[in-house]
């Protein structure tokens, strides 16, 4: 009995010690439960935090590309406002430009029209000049219908005469009505006339080779006295238009030059 005792004392103790054993087991799978369930919540806490961390980086992050992509929306709409301006701008100088091109072409063409009017003047305006020269007597000459008249100061022969009348653009007085004759007696000048019978003797030519029909002659002239083939108008007669003698070529005399001026028109 008393092995059973002490076998039960022992198993008791065994018992205890066991029992112990498990207890201190426990203890320390508590102590490591507790420390893992620390640990674990100390690394939950970390990763909440850094998480948090995270978020508030994030929502950072966020709130900063929100506000840009604001921005930027701002920007594009201000840049689509822009564009649609400059659009509508650059249609408005293009259909100005346009019309410009169009005024541009029609002043060319005017401006074209213009030069060739002009052209046209000058050589209008040349031709009338030309034309001018011949309708008017120059200067110190007498104007009578459609003549010029040039009474020269000087005395010659009658064909330095001639010839100082064709040097002027003219040729000596031809006498072709009773007015010229009037006029021409009036200047009360012993003057050649473009009358001349050197050809044929007795047969009287204008200078321009008409022959004479009306004659202004003076009494008893011509008479070829001296051997006279040259006419002349002279002052001594009262008579209106007789004034006509013969009278040798080489005597010096007075001259009137006639130049006719309304040919151009004819
Ligand atoms: C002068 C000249 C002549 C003229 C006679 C007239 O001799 O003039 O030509 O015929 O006078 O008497
Ligand atoms: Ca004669
Ligand atoms: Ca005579």
């Amino acid at each position: 009995m008393s092995w059973k005792k002490d076998g039960v004392g022992d198993q008791h103790s065994v018992w205890k010690r066991r029992f112990l054993a498990t207890a201190v087991c426990l203890g320390l799978l508590c102590v490591l439960l507790l420390a893992g369930i620390i640990g674990l919540l100390l690394y939950q806490r970390n990763l909440l935090n850094n998480l948090t961390a995270e978020r508030d980086q994030l929502q950072t992050s966020y709130n900063t590309l929100t506000a840009k992509q604001d921005q930027l929306q701002t920007n594009y709409s201000s840049l689509t406002k822009e564009r649609d301006q400059l659009q509508t701008s650059y249609n408005t100088l293009t259909a100005e430009r346009d019309q410009l091109q169009t005024s541009y072409n029609t002043l060319t063409a005017k401006q074209d029209q213009l030069q060739t009017n002009y052209s046209s003047l000058t050589k209008e305006r040349d031709q009338l000049l030309k034309i001018d020269k011949y309708v008017k007597c120059p200067q110190d000459w007498i104007r009578s219908s459609c003549s010029c008249y040039y009474i020269s100061p000087d005395e010659k022969t009658w064909d330095d005469s001639r010839k100082d009348c064709q040097a002027r653009g003219a040729n000596l007085v031809i006498i072709d009505s009773r007015e010229e004759q009037a006029l021409i007696k009036a200047f009360n000048k012993k003057a050649w006339l473009g009358l001349t019978d050197r050809e044929v003797e007795g047969t009287w030519r204008w200078v321009d080779g008409t022959p004479l029909t009306t004659s202004y002659w003076k009494k008893g002239e011509p008479n070829d006295l001296q051997g006279e083939d040259c006419a002349l108008v002279d002052n001594t007669q009262k008579d209106p238009v007789v004034a006509w003698n013969d009278v040798p070529c080489n005597h010096k005399n007075g001259l009137i030059c006639e130049r006719q001026v309304c040919l151009v028109y004819q």
